[in-house]
């Protein structure tokens, strides 16, 4: 076999987003694209020669393509193994675990997320460091600057490689070991929650749950860990066999796009005790109660007032972090635990120095994210295990235990309003226009809600002191409520605006108030002060969570 070096010229749009480059499949299809992005991360790096690589994807379109060619991209750079999982699958979480677990120098993922799949969907890549986490901005920005200069790449000429067939195969002096892409994930799991107890939830015959997979990765963990090992009855896994295009459907689970399981679960006395989804490449969760939905921000509370009752934090927690749009829901729990809990930008990548130092064990985001220090990626059925261990401790509905929490606690109301496919540059204007603003904000009245700060979030890793600025726009008020405006970036058409709304309630008898309605001020003030409608042309917003 030879190694062949390729010219090439130059992408200008090869900037990492909030997690990897993401964009259409037909721009990834585009001779040399791929290829020039997979040589810039292996041009940013130095001392992978002879080392291991994790590859695998979740099973989106041009999954297996892509991955035939980054092998051939990375045995023409000198790596000395990559690990691959069977048919190309990994969900992020595992791809993340298995980093950890074999010493990889790195990994590549391969998704595009909660985004649609199929020829006219979306793909993506990420490249994750030896701790298993995404890379920092300083490595993905390296990346970027790699990709504006390059002008030529390495690619061994070599056939596919069987993606079926577990075992090892050769290319160059590269060995490619495909792997189950399962086991070694289901054996972190087992470690860190009581199976036996979960197992004797399920054959209680007291209780019943759905898992919507929606099509993607998590579908064959789901059946593995739920039905097999932990006796959930077969038909508790929904939409389990991942689909090259998800099934034509948008792999978020959030109320708008998991409605499948959301109709299950609006089924009155006959609906399941339990549901829960997971998105495209595994890595988010939504929770569910019959009738009941607890936001990310509560789920993430929960967890962690229940985690020393869990074996694998049954030692205690180091400390917990959620990023800055995400409630306050769990500050108060940390509070009263006597941890720390930081606050980060949006991004997982923000975790990653908090939790290698050791200072947090779990953490969260308000857009259907949780996770621990198991792996460094945020972990969607692990959450969902999180709760089953929850529940089978409890015995009680989802809901109780809901409001028990916020009859404890306090209720942080919380709602999040996006804006997708705005015109970039509108969008870029009404976010510059509110930023000249914001200064003149300080101290102003708007009804019962006085202004107390309005800045332009930026953020100090505490850590490695790197300073993150430009990380979304906050109005907060004296009465402790806020309204954050950030541009999305994980979008890959026209801009998506976020809005984040939030209001603290101590008295129990307002917490069973519907959330848009008890945050009708505050998200008229949020139209208002950046003028939405007038300068989007929308009256409504595309996705309310
Ligand atoms: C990614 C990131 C998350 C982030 C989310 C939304 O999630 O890993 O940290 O919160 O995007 O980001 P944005 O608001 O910029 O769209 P995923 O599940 O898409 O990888």
């Amino acid at each position: 076999m030879t190694i062949l070096t390729i010219a090439t010229k130059p992408f200008d749009d090869q900037r990492p987003g909030t997690s990897g480059l993401r964009k259409k499949v037909s721009v990834f299809q585009q001779p040399h694209y791929l290829e020039n992005f997979v040589q810039a991360i292996f041009d940013s790096l130095a001392g992978y020669q002879g080392q291991t690589l994790v590859v695998g994807g979740d099973g989106r379109f041009y999954n297996r393509e892509a991955i035939q060619i980054i092998l051939r991209i990375a045995a023409a750079n000198g790596f000395g193994r990559v690990l691959v999982g069977q048919y190309g699958i990994l969900s992020t979480p595992a791809a993340s675990c298995i980093i950890r677990r074999s010493g990889a120098f790195g990994g590549i993922i391969l998704s595009a997320s909660h985004n649609p799949g199929g020829p006219h969907g979306d793909f993506g890549i990420k490249y994750n460091t030896g701790n298993g986490g995404p890379a920092p901005e300083k490595i993905t920005e390296a990346i970027y600057q790699r990709s504006r200069e390059i002008h030529s790449y390495h690619i061994a000429e070599s056939g596919d490689i069987p993606l079926e067939t577990l075992g090892t195969v050769q290319i160059e002096d590269m060995h490619v070991e495909i792997i189950d892409s399962v086991a070694d994930y289901a054996r972190l799991m087992e470690n860190l929650f009581d199976f036996d107890q979960i197992h004797g939830l399920f054959n209680s015959g007291l209780f019943t749950m759905r898992f919507d997979a929606m099509h993607a990765v998590t579908g064959p963990y789901a059946h593995l860990i739920l039905e097999e090992r932990l006796g959930a009855p077969p038909n508790t896994v929904m939409n389990g066999t991942p689909l090259a295009d998800f099934g034509g459907g948008h792999p978020d689970p959030n109320l708008t796009y998991a409605s499948d399981l959301v109709a299950v679960m609006k089924g009155g006395f006959l609906s399941p005790d339990f549901g829960a989804a997971s998105d495209g490449d595994g890595d988010r969760n939504m929770i569910l109660g019959r009738n009941c939905f607890v936001t990310p921000s509560d789920s993430l509370a929960i967890l962690t007032d229940h985690a020393t009752r869990v074996p694998g934090y049954a030692k205690g927690l180091a400390g917990v972090a959620r990023s800055m749009p995400t409630s306050a829901a769990v500050d108060h729990v940390a509070e009263r635990l006597g941890i720390p809990c930081y606050e980060t930008p949006t991004g997982w990548k923000f975790f990653g120095n908090l939790l290698d130092a050791g200072s947090v064990t779990l953490c969260g985001e308000e857009s259907f994210g949780t996770g621990s220090d198991h792996v460094r990626e945020k972990d969607g059925l692990w959450a969902v295990l999180f709760w089953l261990n929850i529940l089978a401790i409890r015995r009680q509905p989802v809901e109780e235990i809901l409001r028990e929490h916020w009859a404890r606690y306090g209720r942080n109301f919380y709602t999040r309003h996006d804006y997708e496919g705005v015109d970039s540059t509108r969008a870029q204007e009404l976010m510059h226009d509110l930023r000249v603003k914001l200064p003149g904000l300080r101290g102003k009245d708007f009804g019962s809600h006085r202004v107390m700060e309005a800045d332009d979030y930026s953020y100090t890793d505490p850590v490695d002191h790197s300073v993150s600025t430009g990380q979304g726009l906050r109005i907060l008020f004296e009465n402790g409520s806020r309204i954050v405006y950030r541009l999305s970036g994980t979008g890959t058409e026209g801009a998506t605006l976020r809005i984040y709304i939030e209001a603290y309630e101590r008295d129990a008898a307002r917490h069973q108030d519907d959330t848009q309605t008890y945050l009708g001020s505050l998200i008229q003030l949020a139209d208002e002060i950046a003028a939405i409608t007038e300068r989007t042309g929308r009256d409504a917003p595309t996705v309310i969570t």
